[in-house]
């Protein structure tokens, strides 16, 4: 029995709800009655609803983001039509703006939009009467407040504002051991981003705030002393302020052990000598960078109003892969107002060149709130109105287009991200190919001239994308030696390499992997070796990581 039980279906069961967690630890004296309850999408409505409906709630708290609002829906629309009397709140991210047209909104009794670390309490007490409504609650003139009959006076859509750090309980006694031990830990050192790049819903959590020094730092050496190994930090620019981020850093510097990994996002242009001193000092594979550079076309970056400098940035980059072990993600995103497809190559071209171990590339997507949709007009911005959103053409980038580089995303995170392929890759541009997707017709009718063969990695990892589709059929769900296979056939067929030497390139990645069975196709290239013992693998570390590292 929990009278209050606050509850999310996260993307997937490793990713534990660090927002959940906030709300709980501010329960206050509510916190005994209150129970956490995780599912992820991919568990049946019907069963999650079942398994909130036995706690006997009288409110339930549902924590809504862009993967979840969906079946959401369904969970909730099942325990009003069972139990209409319990309450439920909504929260989150994709409920916190454009809230009134949502159709999970309407099944809702109350949502809270914004922070509501505090705020959540205070509605529920007043649900729970035992509090009397507040003047920050109460329903403004003209607001529409919760049906007549349903026994509450509150407003349906209650704004939360950025609670006051210094009054937040902090949430980490609230991961039990076997999230320590199974899931990926969230933490947090500060909130907000003072930047307005108007694709992402951080430009609008202004002003950045940050946890009180010694008390995060507090936190941080208790979940290390209850063994957690990973840390994820959600701060949106963890490298904003230099002393703050330091400070972070030479604290776990002085803990260090191996298996250690911390996952930061950092802003790519700011690396000042004094952050660089100590990241220099970590050993390959602690850190990870997860750096947005979205596009290297200015005007593109002038149109959504994203700042960047892109000499610093090439200097850092040179730094990190030259002088440190920093394990870099960094983040692309096609389909933006402005963006051709040439100019996206380019820069993916000179994201290449900087050697991050990661690339990302995203499909712009159209979330709740963002300025962005102010250029919808002017771009013939159309995007698809489910989840996620994805941009599905504009006015440089017909559809088919876009589901080319939609494929050439998914495959790219299957081969270039994944770290099976490592030195395979390279090979896919290693050969002067003509380009492929610009049409050399209208190539030679827009400037008189044949285009110049080039090998771009974009223009060469198209070619491999469109290659593959046509042969598959199917953007996931391929087997990893299948796979092999597959670039096997590429690279000696379409591309006309050497079959041995590519073999030998293969057989290296998929050694690199841990993996000594050598698939059937490749045997008869491969001359025969003596057992080499299986390497050391870094296998602490997240996978994707250590295949980069060894
Ligand atoms: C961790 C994370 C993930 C994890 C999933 C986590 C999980 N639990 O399953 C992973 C890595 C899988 C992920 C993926 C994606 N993510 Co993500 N992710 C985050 C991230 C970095 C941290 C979330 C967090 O813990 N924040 C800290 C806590 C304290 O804040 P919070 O969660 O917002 O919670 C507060 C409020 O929202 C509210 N609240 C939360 N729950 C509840 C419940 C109730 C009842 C109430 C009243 C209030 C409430 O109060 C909380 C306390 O203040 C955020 C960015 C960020 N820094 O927040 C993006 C973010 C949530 N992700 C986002 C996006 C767009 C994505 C992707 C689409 C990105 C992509 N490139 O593909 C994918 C989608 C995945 C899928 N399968 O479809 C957007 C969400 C937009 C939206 N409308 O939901 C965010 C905000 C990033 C951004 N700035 O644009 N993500
Ligand atoms: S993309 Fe990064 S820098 Fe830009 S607003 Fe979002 S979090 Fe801030």
């Amino acid at each position: 029995m929990a009278d209050i039980v606050l509850t999310t279906l996260n993307a997937k069961f490793i990713h534990a709800a660090f927002g959940l967690r906030y709300l709980l630890a501010n329960l206050g004296e509510l916190k005994p009655c209150a129970r956490l309850a995780e599912f992820d999408i991919n568990q049946r409505p019907l069963d999650i609803a079942e398994s909130l409906l036995a706690h006997r709630p009288k409110i339930i708290g549902f924590g809504i983001y862009i993967w979840n609002a969906g079946p959401t829906a369904e969970v909730i629309a099942a325990i009003k039509r069972i139990r209409p009397e319990i309450k439920i709140i909504l929260g989150g991210p994709e409920v916190s703006y454009e809230t009134e047209q949502q159709e999970i909104v309407q099944l809702a009794d109350h949502v809270i939009t914004g922070e509501a670390d505090l705020k959540f309490a205070e509605v529920c007490r007043v649900l729970l009467n035992l509090a009397p409504l507040t003047p920050s609650l109460s329903p403004s003139d003209g607001e529409r407040v919760a049906k007549p009959g349903e026994g509450s006076t509150l407003p349906k859509i209650i704004a939360a504002g950025p609670p006051d750090f210094s009054q937040l309980a902090l949430p980490y006694d609230l991961y039990t051991d076997d999230d320590i031990a199974h899931r990926i830990i969230y933490v947090e050192a500060s909130r907000g981003c003072p930047f307005t790049c108007e694709f992402c819903l951080s430009s609008l959590d202004i002003p950045v705030r940050q946890i009180p020094l010694g008390k995060i730092l507090a936190e941080l050496q208790h979940l290390m002393e209850r063994g957690l190994k990973q840390f994820k930090f959600v701060d949106r620019t963890f490298n904003l302020n230099i002393g703050f981020s330091k400070t972070i850093l030479e604290f776990f510097l002085a803990r260090y052990q191996p298996g250690h990994f911390f996952h930061f996002e950092m802003i790519p242009d700011r690396l000042p000598e004094s952050l660089r001193e100590i990241i220099a000092k970590f050993l390959p594979g602690a850190l990870q960078f997860e750096v947005g550079i979205q596009t290297f076309n200015p005007e593109v970056a002038a149109l959504i109003s994203r700042r960047q400098d892109y000499e610093k940035l090439a200097d850092n980059f040179h730094f990190l892969r030259a002088e440190t072990g920093v394990h870099i993600h960094a983040d692309l995103i096609a389909g933006l107002p402005g963006e051709t497809v040439e100019s996206f190559a380019a820069g993916f071209d000179r994201l290449i060149a900087l050697g991050p171990q990661e690339i990302q590339v995203g499909i712009l997507k159209r979330l709740r709130g963002v300025p962005i949709i102010r250029h919808d007009a002017e771009w013939r911005m159309i995007y698809n109105p489910h989840p996620p959103y994805e941009i599905l053409q504009n006015k440089l980038i017909d559809f088919a287009t876009m589901q080319r580089l939609r494929r050439f995303a998914r495959y790219w995170d299957m081969v270039g991200n994944s770290g099976n392929f490592i030195e395979t890759t390279p090979l896919i541009w290693a050969v002067a190919q003509a380009s492929c997707l610009c049409d050399s017709r209208n190539a030679v009718e827009r400037t008189g001239k044949m285009p110049v063969p080039q090998s771009s990695p974009f223009q060469s990892f198209l070619r491999f994308s469109d290659w593959l589709h046509t042969r598959t059929h199917r953007a996931d769900g391929i087997a990893l030696t299948r796979l092999m296979e597959l670039l096997f056939e590429f690279l000696t067929i379409e591309l006309h390499l050497d079959p041995k030497p590519v073999a030998e390139t293969l057989w290296r990645d998929y050694r690199r992997g841990g993996r000594h069975d050598k698939p059937g196709f490749l045997k008869e290239f491969l001359s025969e070796e003596k057992v080499v013992p299986p390497r050391k693998s870094a296998s602490t570390l997240p996978k994707r990581q250590a295949r980069h590292l060894v």
